[in-house]
């Protein structure tokens, strides 16, 4: 019985090696096995074209997230005593930026915020707003709730209420946006929620846009949940005199050391856009849950104080009003696959508007 199950019925291939069905069973699963594994950490993009039928693309490399590329002519040592200098940067006239045109003529700024489920952080928001620099007579200020499960709209409106009191911003006005979105309730940062969720924030960010803008000169966006904006952010980024552009949006890791938060705002490199030219049309690229091709913003701090980029997030972002006049809006839609902020950067690109980094300023999230 066992000679025959191991020369007849249970070869693996004849003539050329016997092995028992089972052996070659457990080795056909341990091939799938490690195959499967293969798959989830090393190839995402396999995976999420064929699990959900959403078109979400990415490549998958936890290891080498916010990896910081190091500038080999700096050095390390040079590298350390440029940081410090660079921790001065904020409270210092930059060199390259032309503050003095600022002396002059200041521009009105509109302040958009779409805000969900950020109750508790809003306190903290209007306090930032307040401690501007930047002349509050040219300020104005809108919000945009909906679907929030807690109390969001109700502090918005108290605080509105406070600080039109306290403070002599233009306008501060809370808008109630679409109520019949139903937020997933999976945690905000899973991949596969990316795609509906940012299709619905670039809505509520259009909304809120047509909504709240009248005569202003620039639109400043802010999530409500960023924790650290340097006073003069406005005139630094008004300097830079771009139509689009962000600072560093940046968090502090474990050791204290800065990384980029904001991983939607970056630069193409060659590889990149190999990357995206062998994608389907319409594959929604989402930047920032694997090994990235691109240039984040904070890594291209040594090349100066305003450099190219293309692609931005809203972390902080400063928009010409009048780009958005002529039509620039945050696509909700795969737009040459991207959405919402990065899918406007493209758009922006495409209608000639010049976008640009301000690497060495730093906001924190
Ligand atoms: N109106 C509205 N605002 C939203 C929605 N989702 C997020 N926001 C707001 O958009 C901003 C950015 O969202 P957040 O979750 O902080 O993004 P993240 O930091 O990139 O994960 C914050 O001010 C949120 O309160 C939404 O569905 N509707
Ligand atoms: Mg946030």
């Amino acid at each position: 019985m066992t000679t025959q199950s191991l020369t007849s019925s249970s070869s693996c291939e004849k003539g050329v090696m016997r092995l028992p069905r089972r052996l070659c069973v457990t080795m056909v699963f341990a091939a799938a096995a490690v195959m499967f594994m293969y798959l989830i950490y090393f190839n995402n993009e396999f995976l999420m074209s064929k699990v959900r039928n959403d078109e979400i693309s990415s490549t998958h490399n936890p290891l080498l997230v916010g990896v910081v590329d190091e500038n080999p002519a700096i050095g390390i040592s040079g590298q350390l005593e440029y940081d410090q200098q660079l921790e001065e940067y904020n409270d210092t006239k930059s060199s390259k930026l032309n503050m003095t045109l600022l002396s002059h003529h200041y521009h009105k700024v509109l302040i958009l915020t779409p805000i969900n489920n950020a109750e508790r952080h809003l306190g903290h928001y209007f306090e930032l707003l307040n401690n501007f620099s930047y002349p509050h007579h040219l300020i104005s200020v809108a919000l945009g709730e909906d679907s929030s499960y807690d109390e969001t709209l109700k502090t918005a409106v108290e605080l509105a209420q406070k600080y039109r009191k306290i403070t002599n911003f233009r306008k501060i006005d809370i808008y109630e946006l679409d109520h019949h979105w139903k937020p997933p309730t999976n945690d905000r940062h899973d991949l596969f929620i990316q795609g509906p969720r940012r299709n619905h924030l670039a809505k509520a960010r259009n909304r809120l846009l047509s909504s709240a803008l009248s005569d202003e000169d620039y639109v400043l966006w802010i999530d409500s949940d960023v924790r650290e904006i340097p006073p003069n952010v406005m005139q630094y980024l008004i300097a830079a005199q771009k139509d689009v552009v962000v600072p560093s949006c940046l968090y502090r890791k474990g050791d204290n050391s800065l990384d980029d938060y904001d991983r939607n705002t970056w630069r193409e490199t060659n590889e990149s856009l190999a990357h995206l030219a062998a994608m389907s049309p319409n594959q929604l690229m989402v930047e920032g849950y694997a090994r990235t091709r691109r240039r984040y913003l904070w890594s291209l701090r040594f090349e100066g104080d305003v450099v190219p980029i293309d692609g931005v997030g809203g972390c902080v972002l400063m928009i010409r009003a009048d780009c958005h006049r002529d039509g620039l809006t945050f696509p909700p839609f795969v737009y040459k696959h991207h959405i919402e902020t990065e899918g406007l950067a493209k758009i922006a690109k495409e209608m000639g508007f010049s976008i640009a980094g301000l690497p060495r300023l730093k906001v924190f999230h």
